[in-house]
Protein backbone atom coordinates (compact mmCIF):
# COMPACT_ATOMS: atom_id res chain seq x y z
CA UNK A 1 0.00 0.00 0.00
CA UNK A 2 0.91 3.70 -0.60
CA UNK A 3 2.06 5.24 2.88
CA UNK A 4 -1.51 5.54 4.55
CA UNK A 5 -1.39 9.69 4.70
CA UNK A 6 -1.78 9.98 1.02
CA UNK A 7 -4.38 7.41 0.88
CA UNK A 8 -6.53 7.38 4.07
CA UNK A 9 -8.54 10.10 5.51
CA UNK A 10 -8.62 12.52 2.36
CA UNK A 11 -10.93 14.83 1.63
CA UNK A 12 -14.22 13.31 -0.75
CA UNK A 13 -13.84 14.97 -4.43
CA UNK A 14 -16.69 15.33 -6.57
CA UNK A 15 -17.95 13.70 -10.14
CA UNK A 16 -20.89 15.69 -11.46
CA UNK A 17 -21.63 16.99 -7.86
CA UNK A 18 -21.65 13.62 -6.11
CA UNK A 19 -19.09 13.16 -3.51
CA UNK A 20 -16.77 10.30 -3.44
CA UNK A 21 -13.73 8.58 -2.29
CA UNK A 22 -11.00 10.49 -4.34
CA UNK A 23 -9.16 7.91 -6.07
CA UNK A 24 -12.47 6.69 -7.33
CA UNK A 25 -12.70 10.28 -8.96
CA UNK A 26 -9.53 10.21 -9.96
CA UNK A 27 -9.59 6.92 -11.63
CA UNK A 28 -13.13 7.56 -13.03
CA UNK A 29 -12.85 6.69 -16.52
CA UNK A 30 -12.31 3.62 -15.81
CA UNK A 31 -15.61 3.23 -13.89
CA UNK A 32 -17.65 4.77 -16.48
CA UNK A 33 -16.27 3.09 -19.25
CA UNK A 34 -16.76 -0.67 -17.02
CA UNK A 35 -18.40 -3.90 -19.72
CA UNK A 36 -21.44 -4.89 -17.50
CA UNK A 37 -22.38 -8.45 -19.01
CA UNK A 38 -26.24 -9.35 -19.66
CA UNK A 39 -25.88 -12.01 -16.41
CA UNK A 40 -24.25 -9.98 -14.35
CA UNK A 41 -27.03 -9.01 -11.30
CA UNK A 42 -26.08 -5.74 -9.84
CA UNK A 43 -26.89 -5.10 -5.95
CA UNK A 44 -27.08 -1.67 -5.71
CA UNK A 45 -27.62 0.76 -2.22
CA UNK A 46 -27.02 4.49 -0.81
CA UNK A 47 -24.34 3.39 2.15
CA UNK A 48 -25.33 1.66 5.02
CA UNK A 49 -28.70 0.26 4.22
CA UNK A 50 -28.06 -3.38 4.29
CA UNK A 51 -25.75 -4.15 1.21
CA UNK A 52 -23.79 -6.86 3.35
CA UNK A 53 -27.57 -8.46 4.10
CA UNK A 54 -28.39 -8.46 0.38
CA UNK A 55 -25.06 -9.97 -0.94
CA UNK A 56 -25.25 -12.86 1.03
CA UNK A 57 -28.68 -13.60 0.74
CA UNK A 58 -28.10 -13.01 -3.08
CA UNK A 59 -25.20 -15.68 -2.75
CA UNK A 60 -26.84 -18.50 -0.70
CA UNK A 61 -29.47 -18.43 -3.03
CA UNK A 62 -27.07 -18.51 -5.98
CA UNK A 63 -25.60 -21.67 -4.08
CA UNK A 64 -29.15 -23.11 -3.51
CA UNK A 65 -28.48 -22.77 -0.12
CA UNK A 66 -25.19 -24.30 1.00
CA UNK A 67 -23.53 -22.00 3.53
CA UNK A 68 -20.28 -23.54 3.24
CA UNK A 69 -19.68 -22.64 -0.47
CA UNK A 70 -20.74 -19.12 0.85
CA UNK A 71 -17.79 -19.37 3.36
CA UNK A 72 -15.43 -19.56 0.32
CA UNK A 73 -14.14 -16.25 0.58
CA UNK A 74 -15.22 -12.58 1.97
CA UNK A 75 -17.89 -10.94 1.15
CA UNK A 76 -16.50 -8.36 -0.72
CA UNK A 77 -14.43 -10.97 -2.74
CA UNK A 78 -18.03 -12.80 -3.27
CA UNK A 79 -19.55 -9.65 -4.69
CA UNK A 80 -16.97 -7.39 -5.86
CA UNK A 81 -17.36 -3.33 -4.97
CA UNK A 82 -17.50 -2.10 -8.29
CA UNK A 83 -16.32 1.26 -8.26
CA UNK A 84 -13.98 1.21 -5.35
CA UNK A 85 -10.22 1.82 -6.67
CA UNK A 86 -8.05 2.58 -3.33
CA UNK A 87 -4.48 2.66 -5.19
CA UNK A 88 -2.22 -0.53 -3.63
CA UNK A 89 -5.10 -1.75 -1.79
CA UNK A 90 -8.34 -2.69 -4.20
CA UNK A 91 -9.57 -1.54 -8.12
CA UNK A 92 -13.13 -3.37 -8.23
CA UNK A 93 -13.18 -2.89 -12.11
CA UNK A 94 -9.65 -5.08 -12.22
CA UNK A 95 -11.03 -7.92 -10.09
CA UNK A 96 -14.81 -8.03 -11.34
CA UNK A 97 -13.02 -8.15 -14.98
CA UNK A 98 -11.33 -11.50 -13.68
CA UNK A 99 -14.45 -13.15 -12.19
CA UNK A 100 -16.21 -15.63 -14.28
CA UNK A 101 -19.96 -15.40 -14.94
CA UNK A 102 -22.64 -14.82 -13.96
CA UNK A 103 -21.04 -11.95 -11.67
CA UNK A 104 -22.68 -9.89 -8.50
CA UNK A 105 -21.80 -6.67 -8.58
CA UNK A 106 -21.52 -3.68 -5.57
CA UNK A 107 -22.14 -0.60 -6.04
CA UNK A 108 -23.14 2.92 -4.03
CA UNK A 109 -23.53 5.01 -6.94
CA UNK A 110 -26.53 7.41 -7.79
CA UNK A 111 -28.85 5.73 -10.66
CA UNK A 112 -27.11 8.89 -12.99
CA UNK A 113 -23.67 7.32 -12.32
CA UNK A 114 -23.84 4.13 -13.34
CA UNK A 115 -22.09 2.46 -16.30
CA UNK A 116 -24.21 3.01 -19.45
CA UNK A 117 -23.30 -0.77 -20.03
CA UNK A 118 -25.71 -2.12 -17.47
CA UNK A 119 -29.28 -0.17 -18.62
CA UNK A 120 -27.41 -1.57 -22.48
CA UNK A 121 -26.95 -5.05 -21.19
CA UNK A 122 -30.75 -5.11 -20.18
CA UNK A 123 -28.82 -6.24 -15.95
CA UNK A 124 -31.07 -7.10 -13.31
CA UNK A 125 -30.81 -5.22 -10.36
CA UNK A 126 -31.45 -5.07 -6.66
CA UNK A 127 -31.59 -2.14 -4.54
CA UNK A 128 -32.46 -2.08 -0.95
CA UNK A 129 -33.03 1.56 0.82
CA UNK A 130 -33.42 1.79 4.08
CA UNK A 131 -34.14 4.75 6.19
CA UNK A 132 -33.22 7.69 6.66
CA UNK A 133 -32.26 8.32 9.92
CA UNK A 134 -31.28 4.87 10.54
CA UNK A 135 -28.59 5.27 7.67
CA UNK A 136 -27.54 8.66 9.35
CA UNK A 137 -26.91 6.67 12.74
CA UNK A 138 -24.95 3.46 10.83
CA UNK A 139 -22.56 5.98 8.45
CA UNK A 140 -21.92 8.12 11.44
CA UNK A 141 -20.50 5.23 12.93
CA UNK A 142 -18.94 3.76 9.73
CA UNK A 143 -16.68 6.69 9.24
CA UNK A 144 -15.73 6.83 12.96
CA UNK A 145 -14.08 3.75 12.04
CA UNK A 146 -13.43 3.61 8.34
CA UNK A 147 -10.26 5.55 7.19
CA UNK A 148 -11.22 5.65 4.01
CA UNK A 149 -13.56 8.83 4.61
CA UNK A 150 -13.06 11.82 6.10
CA UNK A 151 -13.24 12.32 9.64
CA UNK A 152 -17.46 12.15 10.45
CA UNK A 153 -16.87 15.49 12.97
CA UNK A 154 -19.36 15.04 16.22
CA UNK A 155 -22.85 14.03 15.68
CA UNK A 156 -24.51 16.84 15.39
CA UNK A 157 -22.09 18.32 13.04
CA UNK A 158 -22.74 14.67 10.68
CA UNK A 159 -26.78 15.14 10.95
CA UNK A 160 -26.17 18.40 9.27
CA UNK A 161 -23.55 17.36 6.50
CA UNK A 162 -25.73 14.35 5.82
CA UNK A 163 -28.92 16.22 5.89
CA UNK A 164 -27.06 18.56 2.68
CA UNK A 165 -25.47 15.58 1.15
CA UNK A 166 -21.94 16.50 2.12
CA UNK A 167 -21.40 12.88 2.82
CA UNK A 168 -19.34 9.77 0.64
CA UNK A 169 -21.88 8.90 -2.28
CA UNK A 170 -24.00 12.68 -1.80
CA UNK A 171 -27.53 12.64 -0.59
CA UNK A 172 -29.73 9.68 0.76
CA UNK A 173 -32.87 11.41 -0.90
CA UNK A 174 -31.78 11.80 -4.49
CA UNK A 175 -30.43 8.56 -4.28
CA UNK A 176 -33.24 6.86 -3.29
CA UNK A 177 -35.26 8.29 -5.26
CA UNK A 178 -33.53 8.18 -8.31
CA UNK A 179 -33.34 4.56 -8.36
CA UNK A 180 -37.44 4.38 -7.46
CA UNK A 181 -38.18 6.10 -10.67
CA UNK A 182 -35.48 4.45 -12.97
CA UNK A 183 -37.70 0.47 -11.78
CA UNK A 184 -40.83 2.03 -13.95
CA UNK A 185 -38.66 1.24 -17.15
CA UNK A 186 -36.16 -1.55 -15.74
CA UNK A 187 -35.81 -4.75 -14.03
CA UNK A 188 -35.17 -3.22 -10.41
CA UNK A 189 -36.42 -5.05 -7.39
CA UNK A 190 -36.32 -2.56 -4.98
CA UNK A 191 -36.51 -3.91 -1.34
CA UNK A 192 -36.54 -2.20 2.04
CA UNK A 193 -34.40 -3.02 4.94
CA UNK A 194 -37.21 -2.52 7.47
CA UNK A 195 -39.52 -5.10 5.32
CA UNK A 196 -36.54 -7.40 5.41
CA UNK A 197 -36.55 -7.25 9.02
CA UNK A 198 -40.31 -7.67 9.64
CA UNK A 199 -40.42 -10.72 7.75
CA UNK A 200 -36.82 -11.95 6.20
CA UNK A 201 -38.35 -15.08 4.74
CA UNK A 202 -40.83 -13.29 2.67
CA UNK A 203 -38.89 -10.84 1.12
CA UNK A 204 -36.05 -13.66 0.69
CA UNK A 205 -38.96 -15.45 -1.25
CA UNK A 206 -39.50 -12.15 -3.11
CA UNK A 207 -35.73 -12.23 -4.41
CA UNK A 208 -35.80 -15.76 -5.03
CA UNK A 209 -38.70 -15.07 -8.04
CA UNK A 210 -36.79 -12.24 -9.30
CA UNK A 211 -33.74 -14.67 -9.73
CA UNK A 212 -35.85 -17.21 -11.36
CA UNK A 213 -35.13 -19.36 -9.03
CA UNK A 214 -37.25 -21.91 -7.07
CA UNK A 215 -36.07 -23.64 -3.74
CA UNK A 216 -37.20 -25.69 -0.91
CA UNK A 217 -39.15 -24.26 1.94
CA UNK A 218 -36.38 -26.19 4.06
CA UNK A 219 -33.65 -24.17 1.82
CA UNK A 220 -35.36 -20.87 2.74
CA UNK A 221 -35.52 -21.89 6.45
CA UNK A 222 -31.61 -21.97 6.29
CA UNK A 223 -31.22 -18.86 4.32
CA UNK A 224 -33.33 -17.20 6.78
CA UNK A 225 -31.20 -18.57 9.40
CA UNK A 226 -27.68 -18.09 7.82
CA UNK A 227 -28.07 -14.57 7.28
CA UNK A 228 -29.87 -13.46 10.28
CA UNK A 229 -28.08 -10.22 11.93
CA UNK A 230 -26.42 -12.81 14.80
CA UNK A 231 -25.22 -15.03 12.48
CA UNK A 232 -23.33 -12.54 9.86
CA UNK A 233 -22.14 -10.81 12.93
CA UNK A 234 -20.04 -14.01 14.16
CA UNK A 235 -19.23 -14.61 10.12
CA UNK A 236 -15.81 -13.79 9.25
CA UNK A 237 -17.19 -14.00 5.94
CA UNK A 238 -19.55 -11.55 6.54
CA UNK A 239 -18.85 -9.25 8.99
CA UNK A 240 -15.56 -7.19 7.33
CA UNK A 241 -12.84 -8.74 10.07
CA UNK A 242 -10.38 -9.62 6.62
CA UNK A 243 -10.72 -6.23 6.01
CA UNK A 244 -6.87 -4.66 7.92
CA UNK A 245 -7.42 -2.45 10.83
CA UNK A 246 -6.04 0.48 9.58
CA UNK A 247 -8.90 0.34 6.85
CA UNK A 248 -11.60 -0.40 9.29
CA UNK A 249 -11.18 0.07 13.14
CA UNK A 250 -13.24 -2.43 14.03
CA UNK A 251 -12.19 -1.86 17.29
CA UNK A 252 -13.69 1.74 17.36
CA UNK A 253 -17.14 0.43 16.34
CA UNK A 254 -17.63 -2.92 14.71
CA UNK A 255 -19.15 -3.41 10.98
CA UNK A 256 -21.75 -5.72 11.98
CA UNK A 257 -22.98 -3.25 14.94
CA UNK A 258 -26.62 -3.16 15.63
CA UNK A 259 -28.58 -4.14 13.00
CA UNK A 260 -31.98 -3.08 14.11
CA UNK A 261 -34.72 -0.48 12.48
CA UNK A 262 -35.07 2.42 15.01
CA UNK A 263 -31.55 2.88 16.91
CA UNK A 264 -31.72 6.61 15.65
CA UNK A 265 -34.22 6.83 18.47
CA UNK A 266 -30.95 6.65 20.60
CA UNK A 267 -28.65 9.49 18.70
CA UNK A 268 -31.34 11.80 17.46
CA UNK A 269 -31.83 14.69 19.83
CA UNK A 270 -35.30 16.06 20.16
CA UNK A 271 -34.61 18.91 18.43
CA UNK A 272 -32.86 17.69 15.71
CA UNK A 273 -35.19 15.47 14.78
CA UNK A 274 -37.71 18.37 14.37
CA UNK A 275 -35.45 19.75 11.92
CA UNK A 276 -34.81 16.19 10.19
CA UNK A 277 -38.38 16.01 9.66
CA UNK A 278 -39.07 19.35 8.38
CA UNK A 279 -36.27 18.99 5.89
CA UNK A 280 -37.70 15.36 4.92
CA UNK A 281 -40.94 16.34 3.96
CA UNK A 282 -39.28 19.05 1.76
CA UNK A 283 -36.98 16.74 0.27
CA UNK A 284 -39.26 13.55 -0.32
CA UNK A 285 -42.50 15.68 -1.57
CA UNK A 286 -44.18 14.31 -4.31
CA UNK A 287 -42.77 10.78 -4.32
CA UNK A 288 -44.61 7.96 -3.44
CA UNK A 289 -41.84 6.25 -1.70
CA UNK A 290 -42.85 5.42 1.72
CA UNK A 291 -40.21 4.40 4.55
CA UNK A 292 -41.31 2.96 7.83
CA UNK A 293 -38.57 4.66 10.80
CA UNK A 294 -39.46 1.76 13.40
CA UNK A 295 -41.13 -1.56 12.95
S1 LIG B 1 -21.85 -0.81 3.43
O1 LIG B 1 -20.55 -0.46 4.07
O2 LIG B 1 -22.48 0.38 2.86
O3 LIG B 1 -21.73 -1.88 2.43
O4 LIG B 1 -22.76 -1.29 4.63
P1 LIG B 1 -24.13 -2.07 4.52
O5 LIG B 1 -23.87 -3.52 4.49
O6 LIG B 1 -24.99 -1.49 3.46
O7 LIG B 1 -24.85 -1.70 5.89
C1 LIG B 1 -24.36 -2.06 7.14
C2 LIG B 1 -25.55 -2.03 8.08
O8 LIG B 1 -26.38 -3.16 7.82
C3 LIG B 1 -26.47 -3.93 9.03
N1 LIG B 1 -26.58 -5.35 8.72
C4 LIG B 1 -27.66 -6.10 9.00
N2 LIG B 1 -28.84 -5.77 9.57
C5 LIG B 1 -29.72 -6.78 9.77
N3 LIG B 1 -29.49 -8.05 9.43
C6 LIG B 1 -28.33 -8.44 8.86
N4 LIG B 1 -28.11 -9.70 8.54
C7 LIG B 1 -27.35 -7.42 8.62
N5 LIG B 1 -26.11 -7.42 8.09
C8 LIG B 1 -25.66 -6.16 8.15
C9 LIG B 1 -25.20 -3.58 9.78
O9 LIG B 1 -25.27 -3.95 11.12
C10 LIG B 1 -25.14 -2.08 9.53
O10 LIG B 1 -26.17 -1.39 10.23
P2 LIG B 1 -26.00 -0.77 11.72
O11 LIG B 1 -27.26 0.01 11.96
O12 LIG B 1 -24.79 0.10 11.69
O13 LIG B 1 -25.89 -1.93 12.64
Amino acid sequence: MENNENVLRRKLEMVCGVPLFWSIVEEWAQVESFQARPDDLLISTYPKSGTTWISEIVDMIYNNGDTEKCKRDAIYVRVPFMELIIPGISNGTEKLAKTSSPRLVKTHLPVQLLPMSFWENGCKMIYVARNAKDVAVSFYHFDLMNQLHPEPGTWEQYVEKYMAGRVAYGSWYDHVKGWWEKRKDHPILYLLYEDMKEDPKREIRKVMHFLGKDLKEEVLDRIVYHTSFEMMKENPATNYTMVPNDVMDQSISPFMRKGIAGDWKNHFTVAQNETFNEDYERKMAGTTLQFRTEI
